[in-house]
């Protein structure tokens, strides 16, 4: 970038010096756009969007706006519109020659904080503002309505004024024959800031847009992508706001009753709003906080408020009504979440993230404004409620009985275990190796091929434990009837480490690779989804560590004179095909069918075998997956599979 102060010499007497340092700040986002924007890759490049768009957002916020309209152009630019006030076009107070529009496109930090009418909540992650935008794009065009007039200025090469700002028209009237208002914002990525290029990602665009919808009641974002030419325009608005969340998060899930509950409260700097619903699942993390229309994905205050109070509600309303017994013990946190949804949606004037993802909420005067209010409106909602409140209450005992059973459930295996000596199942054939870098676990399905297994594994490093049937699907089953499956009892013991939140331990998982052998085939498929659903499920450290690997059985072979050629799918088969043609090949029935040597060969030799490394690229993604594939709700499974056929990811479990 040339700035200003190069080419608009200091002769020049229209330019002051603040006009200076005000390129000068941009120049600095030039200089280092990752302590601004994160990074430069795809992250920072959709990054600019949402700075513009968490402007129009805050104006939503303060009740101005209504609208956004964000459209990926053909030509790398993307362009946001908003029905807000549009930014003020006067005169800057502090900066003379300067209008407001020009400060808040070219001074860092600007905002709509200078003027004093500055909002009661702003959102943004980092909020530096337009100006950064502006700082990292070759052009940017603004249009503003705002005192009935259309008014427009453009900046290029990293901030620099092209078009000062003037009056180009009359604002066009609303229905009422009132003059609108609202801002335009269109900015061209900088390429050689963007080196990995500018490529935006609609999806990536309306899952964002669509979190804000929800936590912005009646807000209405539209979407368009005119790069492509069958992209249909996506709009998104939710009446409910985040009760519409919570039922959206529930929709493959059947909820113990039909309205969503809900409260808020508010002092003078500070709101809280909550919904919530309990489904019939056994899941216990169900809830998902927010601070000024940010994700909380590490929790903080707010979700601490809200924990100790739904605690302490639900029991003094449990015992109140005499639901629960004198003699009897409260009801964990624990019992009171399982399948609970709940949306916590604070806004802070001056919210403080920590954290090693800055995701963290800080500020502690929110745990007791959240605590507070939960105490207070849970127990109206339950008094209002009763027949919900019964539903809620059924399900938490139910729980506790779960809990306390699964409790001495764990006991008898821990003291099985120390009666069998070393714990581990008789079923496995263990390595001889006691170094978790170099032992791997092969677990594989059919008492058959276990045998083959057995016979052609390294011992010194490989050790083999055969499943038989399938497994218990996790996802359906509570945790102690997992206890009482004779398959999970092994597994957790081959493993070593325990299960479970609170008990696992990574550190004590005897092996450092644990390798799932099934048939090719959908059965094998099936198996290996099972598997992976209890490992995600109660394992996770283990599925996030990289220790879980598919092996890749072949799913063909043939003979080729006197030795055998192994192919690994159909897309190697007519692979294989198009070289040498030959009629003779042979579907391999299933892995029970290889022979010691085979298997060797094909698939459990370290020199010569593929392993599948399963990572959990993002655990909210992989947790919804899970639940619609293992869950109750075939509609949604039906749905999910149609959809993501043609992802190899899914299908590759
Ligand atoms: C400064 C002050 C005000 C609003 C804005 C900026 C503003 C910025 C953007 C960026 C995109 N859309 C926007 N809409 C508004 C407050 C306006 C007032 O006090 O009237």
């Amino acid at each position: 970038m040339s700035t200003s102060s190069e080419n608009k010499s200091a002769a020049d007497p229209s330019y002051g010096a603040e006009d200076i340092q005000v390129l000068e700040g941009l120049e600095a986002v030039r200089k280092r756009p990752g302590m601004y924007i994160g990074s430069t890759g795809p992250t920072g490049l959709h990054h600019l969007v949402w700075e513009v768009v968490d402007n129009a957002v805050d104006e939503a916020m303060a009740g101005y706006c209504s609208f956004i309209q964000v459209t990926v152009k053909t030509d790398g630019s993307v362009e946001v519109r908003d029905d807000g006030r549009g930014i003020p076009v006067g005169l800057h107070p502090k900066f003379e020659d300067l209008t407001a529009a020009e400060v808040v496109l070219t001074v860092l930090h600007a905002g709509g904080k200078f003027d004093g009418s500055g909002y009661k909540v702003s959102g943004g992650l980092h909020g530096v503002g337009v100006s950064v935008v502006n700082a990292l794009s070759t052009r940017v065009e603004v249009e503003i309505d705002r005192d009935g007039s259309r008014h427009y200025m453009s900046f290029k090469d990293g901030g620099n004024p092209d078009e000062k700002l003037r009056k180009i028209g009359d604002s066009p009237l609303d229905d009422d024959g009132k003059p609108v208002t609202g801002t335009m914002v269109r900015f061209w990525p900088d390429a050689t800031i963007f080196k990995e290029g500018i490529d935006y990602r609609t999806q990536t665009l309306v899952d964002r847009f669509q979190m804000m919808a929800f936590l912005n009641a009646g807000l209405e974002f539209s979407v368009d992508d005119e790069r492509k030419e069958k992209f249909e325009q996506v709009r998104l608005r939710y009446d409910g706001g985040i009760k519409d969340f919570v039922n959206h998060l529930n929709a493959s899930k059947e909820a113990l009753f039909e309205d969503v509950g809900w409260f808020e409260e508010e002092t003078d700097n500070e709101e809280v709003e909550i919904a919530f619903s309990w489904n019939s699942g056994y899941q216990t993390d169900g809830i998902h906080s927010f601070a000024n229309g940010i994700s909380t994905t590490e929790g903080g205050m707010h979700e601490q408020g809200f924990r100790t109070a739904l605690t302490r509600t639900i029991n003094s309303y449990a015992r109140d009504k005499n639901i629960l017994k004198e003699k009897e013990d409260n009801l964990q946190g624990e019992d009171i979440r399982e399948g609970l949804t709940a949306i916590i949606s604070v806004r802070v004037a001056e919210p403080q993230f920590e954290g090693q993802t800055k995701s963290k909420l800080g500020n502690v005067s929110v745990r007791s404004l959240v605590e507070k209010a939960t105490n207070d409106k849970l127990r109206e909602w339950l008094e209002e409620h009763p027949r919900e409140a019964k539903f809620i209450l059924n399900k938490a005992l139910q729980a506790a009985k779960a809990r306390i059973a699964a409790t001495n459930a764990r006991q008898t295996i821990r003291r099985k275990s120390a009666l069998d000596g070393a714990g581990l199942p008789g079923k496995l054939a263990d390595c001889q190796s006691k170094d978790p870098d170099e032992s791997e676990l092969y677990i594989v399905e059919g008492n058959s091929a276990g045998g083959s297994a057995k016979e052609a594994r390294d011992p010194r490093t490989m050790a083999i434990l055969p499943i038989r049937g399938k497994i218990l699907n996790v996802e359906r089953a509570r945790i102690e009837r997992m206890f009482k499956n004779t398959e999970v009892i092994s597994l957790i013991q081959a493993i070593g480490a325990g299960i479970g939140e609170e008990e696992f331990d990574l550190e004590k998982s005897r092996y450092k690779k644990i390798i799932l052998l099934a048939d090719a085939d959908v059965d094998g498929s099936h198996i290996r989804t099972l598997l992976l659903t209890f490992f995600f499920r109660q394992m996770r450290p283990i599925v996030e560590a990289g220790y879980i690997y598919i092996a890749q059985p072949p799913l063909f072979s043939t003979e080729v004179g006197k030795s055998k050629v192994y192919l690994k799918d159909a897309i190697a088969r007519d692979e294989y095909l198009k070289t040498k043609p030959n009629a003779e090949f042979q579907r391999l029935k299933g892995l029970g069918e290889m022979d010691a040597e085979e298997l060797w060969d094909t698939t459990m030799d370290p020199e010569r075998r593929t392993l599948l490394q399963v990572t959990v690229d993002q655990a909210a993604i992989a947790d919804e997956t899970f639940s619609v594939l293992m869950g109750d709700d075939v509609e949604s499974r039906k749905k999910f599979i149609q959809t993501n056929a043609d992802d190899v990811r899914f299908l590759d479990i």
